[in-house]
């Protein structure tokens, strides 16, 4: 069965990719797996509809064959494990690919996610400008240890996995910031994820007018 995926109908960055839908196609089309999408408006998100597929009535989800998924994490773990192409055949390698899912959710995408709200949701605080420098030394403290690791490598562990795509798809959201400008390699690194035939497949799928047409996932 072609598996369904939920996005914003609208989405609040107008095509940039950087919402979380945009990680599921990625990983789809990176897998050449077809599928469709449901579109949800912000009025149906809390509704009883969309909660039973997603506890916090958010995007994306994932159905497929009777499977309900919600978390990108999961649902990219899942889409690499059920298709070949994401994640390597050697047992220790595949571990490796799946720690940096876990690290680019758990590790590196929270210090970015706190300063995306404090730029848009805690700008007009009395405390936002003097909390502003440590929010920043945060991100920047996570970009040099990944930069460090990366070194001049192009990918993470070897060949590109689904660790690579969530680690890209997490640092994206700074692409606007300019925040990755002083991690070179963390820039050329983002620029060769932005490259792949798939995420290009993925970024023309979300854009607004591409809506409601079919996602071939090849
Ligand atoms: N941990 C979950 C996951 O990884 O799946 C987080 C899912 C999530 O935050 N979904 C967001 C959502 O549904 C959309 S992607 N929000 C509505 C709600 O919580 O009610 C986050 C997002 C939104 C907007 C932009 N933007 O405009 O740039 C970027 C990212």
């Amino acid at each position: 069965m072609t598996p369904t995926i939920t996005a914003f109908e609208r989405s609040p960055d107008g095509g940039k990719g950087l919402s979380r839908d945009t990680r599921v196609r990625w990983a789809l089309e990176e897998v050449g797996q077809p599928y469709t999408v449901r579109p949800v408006p912000f009025s149906e998100m809390k509704q009883p509809a969309h909660l039973a597929r997603h506890p916090f009535g958010q995007i994306p989800t994932y159905e497929e064959d009777g499977l309900v998924l919600f978390e990108t994490g999961a649902i990219v773990l899942h889409i690499a494990e059920t298709r070949p192409g994401l994640l390597p055949e050697d047992a220790g390698a595949r571990a490796r690919a799946v720690s940096w899912i876990f690290a680019a959710l758990n590790t590196v995408e929270p210090p970015i996610l706190d300063l995306a709200n404090a730029r848009l949701l805690e700008r007009d605080r009395p405390w936002s400008e003097a909390r502003m420098p440590l929010v920043i030394d945060r991100v920047h403290d996570r970009l040099r240890q990944l930069s460090q690791r990366l070194g001049g490598a192009n990918w993470l562990d070897g060949g590109f996995s689904a660790g690579d795509l969530m680690m890209v798809s997490v640092l994206l959201r700074l692409k606007p910031s300019g925040l990755l400008e002083p991690h070179p390699n963390l820039a050329a690194y983002v620029a060769r994820g932005e490259a792949r035939p798939a995420y290009r497949r993925a970024y023309a799928a979300q854009l607004p007018e591409n809506a409601g047409k079919p996602q071939t996932g090849d």
